[in-house]
């Protein structure tokens, strides 16, 4: 979003039930069609899309912030609950092109963040209304709706950062959150990083 510079104070309303945002700029529409390597189970998505189906699994709201240096930029985002070859609906999750810290914001609903560092460290957060998370820079972040209802979150990030969807989709990141008998269940790749995404020896 390029916009001119400078821009005036402004004040923005945030729904914290329904996620949006007034004013904002153009609503983002993630769509299943749109992000077929996201989940594990490449056949349980053929199926639903060859069912005609294209489920919305995410939207945005973002606020119209110009794209420099010094900038803040803020969006809503409201994951619909659900989910594909049983693992739940999630944002497609990215790392920023310059590595920059951001700042979540648990709206309503329930869910995960899933966060990995460039050298493969893993660190799982849960996400509620009230709940903030700082991923610090050179985190790639995914978020997760484990809940029933909608997954509402506010994201603060630095406004030039960009985004950088690539190395997600194409090497994921090495925790998946999968619909068990009794809830969700974090599914890691292999013991020692389930491990560490359950350390307790986490900074406070
Ligand atoms: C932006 C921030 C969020 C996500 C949004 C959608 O840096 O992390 O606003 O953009 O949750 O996720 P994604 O991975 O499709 O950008
Ligand atoms: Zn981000």
């Amino acid at each position: 979003m390029n916009l001119p510079g400078p821009v005036l104070p402004v004040a923005r309303t945030l729904d914290f039930a329904s996620g949006a945002m007034v004013p904002h700029a153009e609503v983002v529409v993630r769509r299943l069609s749109q992000m077929p390597r996201a989940f594990a189970n490449s056949e349980a998505v053929a199926t639903v899309l060859e069912r005609g189906e294209d489920p919305v699994i995410y939207r945005a709201f973002p606020a119209a912030v110009p794209e420099q240096a010094g900038h803040l930029a803020y969006r809503t985002t409201v994951i619909l609950p659900g989910a594909v070859g049983g693992e739940y609906f999630m944002t497609r999750g990215h790392h920023h092109h310059k590595d920059s810290a951001e700042l979540y914001l648990g709206m309503s609903g329930r869910g995960l963040m899933l966060m990995q560092d460039r050298d493969g460290r893993l660190r799982v957060e849960e996400l509620v209304r009230d709940v903030t998370v700082y991923v610090p820079p050179g985190w790639a972040h995914r978020t997760v709706n484990t809940g029933q209802d909608e997954l509402v979150f506010l994201a603060v990030y630095f406004s030039d950062a960009g985004h950088d969807y690539d190395v997600i989709e194409q090497q994921g990141i090495g925790v998946r959150v999968m619909a068990g008998p009794d809830g969700p269940e974090v599914v890691a790749a292999d013991a020692t990083d389930l491990l560490a995404v359950k350390g307790e020896s986490w900074p406070t």
